[in-house]
């Protein structure tokens, strides 16, 4: 039988495989689909009760891995240091007014660990805490187990890792990402899985139809034309979503 075990805190309240295309800016990291899988999912149980989503910050995810790896061996909300674990955010530069960490481990997927915090008063009530506009997701494994972090905070200073039309997490909506939604949607045209995850399409979805499609793609570039010729209009308001 599988170990699982979870706690909260309420830490502080103060106040792909294509050469030509990288789809990850960062040092590469398997474990980010899990990422932005474990955020999709806050934001279902968030978006079902009317409150604002929460955007996934490069920031937060770099402390939430960190605290992935140091609850290995020592499963707890005070760090190997004797410090608390919000401190691996604020080492790294983060500031804050709210932080707040969930920590479990030996849920095997995403969608499971996410069903043992929601069944847990002080973890739903993180997931679901006004106060926390972004968040950070960290993975790490120790033979088959699975040790997870979730790292919330107000998002004080912190970009949004995603934007509408950027999938590739550059801060830039250009024709890298519109190369990436076509390739994603050739490789399914032809059966096979793509190379965009669930966040990816969402963010891509440009006309709103649930997919990411040479649609989205068209848009992307036409958007990018018309910013790099001087448009100063949203991509959301050129894409009529706003
Ligand atoms: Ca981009
Ligand atoms: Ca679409």
């Amino acid at each position: 039988m599988k170990i699982k075990h979870m706690i909260t805190a309420f830490l502080s309240v103060a106040v792909c495989g294509i050469s030509a295309i990288s789809l990850v800016t960062s040092a590469a990291d398997q474990y980010q689909d899990k990422r932005d899988e474990v955020i999709m999912l806050v934001n279902e149980q968030r978006t079902a009760l009317g409150k604002s989503e929460l955007y996934e910050a490069e920031l937060l995810n770099q402390a939430a891995q960190l605290r992935a790896e140091e609850i290995i061996d020592n499963f707890s909300h005070i760090r190997p240091d004797g410090r608390a674990g919000y401190t691996a955010f604020t080492d790294l530069g983060g500031v804050y007014m709210a932080v707040g960490e969930n920590i479990a481990y030996g849920y095997p997927t995403e969608a499971d660990v996410m069903n043992g915090w929601m069944n847990s008063d002080g973890h739903r009530g993180n997931i679901l805490n006004d106060a926390y506009h972004a968040m950070g997701v960290g993975v790490a494994a120790k033979g088959n187990v699975l040790y997870w972090v979730q790292l919330f905070s107000d998002g004080k200073n912190l970009p949004p890792l995603y934007s509408k039309g950027n999938i590739n997490r550059d801060n830039k909506t250009d024709s890298t990402d519109a190369s990436a939604i076509l390739i994603d949607a050739a490789q399914k045209g032809a059966g096979m899985s793509g190379i965009l995850n669930r966040m990816q399409i969402s963010f891509a979805d440009l006309n709103r139809n649930q997919l990411a499609d040479s649609d989205d793609a068209s848009l992307i570039l036409r958007y990018a034309a018309y910013a790099g010729t001087g448009g100063t209009e949203s991509i959301e308001s050129f894409c009529g979503l706003s």
